[in-house]
């Protein structure tokens, strides 16, 4: 009998830290008054700090999206940058709270690394860059080419199963700093530089010494990996967990709803009750997520919808006009697709 109460006592006392342990991180965030978001070294319109160190870029509005959903404020946000070989360690550390690095979804660091991604902000995949004077048109010419990559990525793995799957050798120069990647690259260190396409089209858009140009470059064509990236938290706090996977949600439904930052306080007084569920006008969905009602609201009012945030930072409003492509919504033919805010 003495065993049993004492064993259920430890099981109790187990359900108990368990459940303090899932709001932990965001007990601390709440106490601190401010997001710690990881993100990369610079890569424009994903993540880069401007000359007063202003970070900006689709990357940084979902850091801005979870802080405005937590704080109403989409300014409590210290940005923390990170190299791909530093970002898992940090997060996993409490250095930062998320990361919002171009960090692919995989199922190794989903599990293995005590993590957990929350959705994909941005559905991507590697190719090559390279210089149009190297003559190459396509990457299946790539044999024997020496090739710029960054430790601690699926670039690096995917890299090695193309080059086999197609029997071709490379060397590899491996660098793990992104700008220093790109200056090797430039200096020609390297034929070619590999990583997501949005890195590359970034690079090839705002990081080319002159006198060279953007069309003195060429992305190949082959796309030889799923990059899906996603924000990535700590595994064990479901709670800040359900906030940063809603906050990208919220503005994905805000764009499908046609809610935007400009007519966010017209959309106020709208009769549809999805719009009035999502607004916080009837209310609910805020003290399920454990935020203010208002939550969605500040996001789009502050941040503006997924789509506004693409056309600004990455899209036709941007130096780097990428296309929506896969990035589209559902019903544009894309893959975004955030579950119903009900
Ligand atoms: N998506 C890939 C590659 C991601 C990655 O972080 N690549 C680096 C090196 S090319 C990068 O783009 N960094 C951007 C930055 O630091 O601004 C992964 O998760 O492993």
């Amino acid at each position: 009998m003495q065993k049993f109460i004492a064993a259920a006592a430890g099981l109790a006392g187990l359900l108990l830290s368990g459940a303090a342990m899932a709001g932990k991180d965001l007990d601390a965030i709440k106490a601190r008054g401010s997001l710690n978001c990881g993100v990369g070294i610079g890569t424009a319109g994903f993540m880069l700090a401007d000359s007063q160190g202003k970070w900006k870029g689709l990357s940084v509005d979902v850091c801005r999206a979870v802080a405005a959903a937590l704080f109403g404020d989409a300014e409590k946000v210290r940005y923390v940058p990170l190299t791909s070989q530093q970002r898992f360690t940090a997060v996993q550390s409490g250095e930062v709270d998320m990361v919002m690095g171009n960090a692919t979804y995989t199922l190794t660091r989903d599990t293995a690394l005590g993590l957990d991604f929350t959705g994909v902000f941005y559905y991507d995949g590697q190719s090559f860059l390279v210089p149009k004077k190297l003559g190459v048109k396509s990457a299946k010419e790539l044999n024997g080419a020496t090739v710029c990559v960054a430790p601690g990525t699926t670039t690096e793995l995917n890299l090695a199963d193309y080059f086999r799957a197609n029997k071709m050798t490379f060397k590899p120069v491996v660098i793990e700093k992104v700008d220093e990647i790109r200056a090797a690259f430039f200096a020609g260190r390297c034929d070619v530089y590999t990583t997501d396409a949005s890195s590359l089209a970034a690079t090839r858009a705002a990081n080319v010494p002159p006198p060279r140009t953007f069309d003195d470059f060429l992305i190949l064509p082959e796309i030889i990996s799923k990059e899906p990236l996603g924000p990535v938290v700590r595994h064990g706090d479901n709670q800040f967990a359900d906030i940063v996977r809603w906050a990208l949600f919220a503005m994905l439904e805000a764009e499908e709803y046609g809610i935007d930052s400009k007519n966010v306080d017209e959309m106020l007084k709208s009769d549809n009750p999805a719009i009035k569920r999502i607004l916080g006008v009837t209310p609910g969905m805020g003290k399920a997520l454990g935020v203010d009602e208002k939550w969605v609201y500040n996001i789009v009012k502050q941040v503006g919808n997924y789509g506004e945030s693409f056309d600004r930072n990455i899209g036709k409003d941007s130096a780097l006009k990428i296309d929506r492509g896969l990035n589209n919504l559902w019903t544009k033919g894309g893959l975004q697709y955030a579950p119903p805010i009900r």
